[in-house]
């Protein structure tokens, strides 16, 4: 049996992850592909825990290790007993974020070491990297606009938009160091638009080559 294939989602606050996500299921559900679809951080019951504590708004906000070493420990959890899992089985998994997330947000957006975050990623996941991510662009502005429509704000989504435009600027940077895996798109067009390139990348990325 063939191993699934791994599909990474990223970008900045409010860029339409979910959105999207809802058409590549559709996508894959008309090529009568097995997928599933899960997020970071979370995807299991304690990964889930430990996004609740990294969201929530409270007086002992972690330091910045300390949010590094809790999302790590929850991609531990959701690696072994999901994705791989998945993975193994030919399942296609589908993720709302994952470590690109943490060179953008913790690398980028906090500034921290990201030769620690890549010596966290080898422990982590071994040689676990995703197939096909697919980075979704848009002016933070426009990103915190959308988000902000949608009520109550957890602790990212606090943070100031200069914050964002360094995690653009890295994600950026990211799709420049790996154009093999990375993809981005346009994220600021009419909703249908974007669906329609992200047709085209899975096509010619995945069913193409
Ligand atoms: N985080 C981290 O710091 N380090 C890590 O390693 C990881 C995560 C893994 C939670 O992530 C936080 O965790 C995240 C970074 C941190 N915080 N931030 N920022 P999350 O992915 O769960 O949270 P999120 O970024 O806040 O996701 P989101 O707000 O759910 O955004 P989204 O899924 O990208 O957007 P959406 O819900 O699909 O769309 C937002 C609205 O825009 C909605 O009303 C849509 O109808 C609308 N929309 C979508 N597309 C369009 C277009 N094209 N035009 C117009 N309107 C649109």
């Amino acid at each position: 049996m063939n191993r699934g294939i791994f599909i990474t989602i990223e970008g900045v606050e409010g860029v339409g992850k979910s959105t999207n996500i809802e058409f590549i299921k559709k996508y894959l559900d008309n090529l009568n592909i097995d997928y599933l679809v899960t997020r970071e951080p979370g995807g299991t019951l304690l990964a889930e825990n430990i996004r609740d504590l990294l969201l929530s708004i409270d007086d002992d906000s972690p330091v910045e290790l300390c949010e590094l070493l809790l999302i790590f420990s929850a991609r531990a959890q959701h690696i072994q007993k999901v994705i791989e899992p998945a993975l193994e089985r030919g399942i296609w998994v589908i993720c709302d974020r994952f470590t690109d997330a943490t060179y953008a947000y913790q690398g980028g957006g906090r500034g921290m070491n990201t030769g620690l975050i890549s010596e966290l990623e080898t422990m982590v996941q071994g040689s676990l990297r995703p197939d096909l991510t697919i980075i979704l662009d848009l002016d933070p502005e426009t990103g915190l606009r959308r988000a902000r429509n949608r009520g109550e704000l957890d602790r990212f989504e606090r943070e100031h938009v200069e914050f964002f435009i360094k995690v653009r600027e890295a994600y950026l940077q990211i799709a420049t160091d790996f154009p093999k895996r990375c993809a981005v798109i346009n994220a600021g067009k009419e909703l249908g638009e974007v669906s329609r390139d992200i047709a085209l990348l899975l096509k010619t990325r995945l069913f193409e080559e």
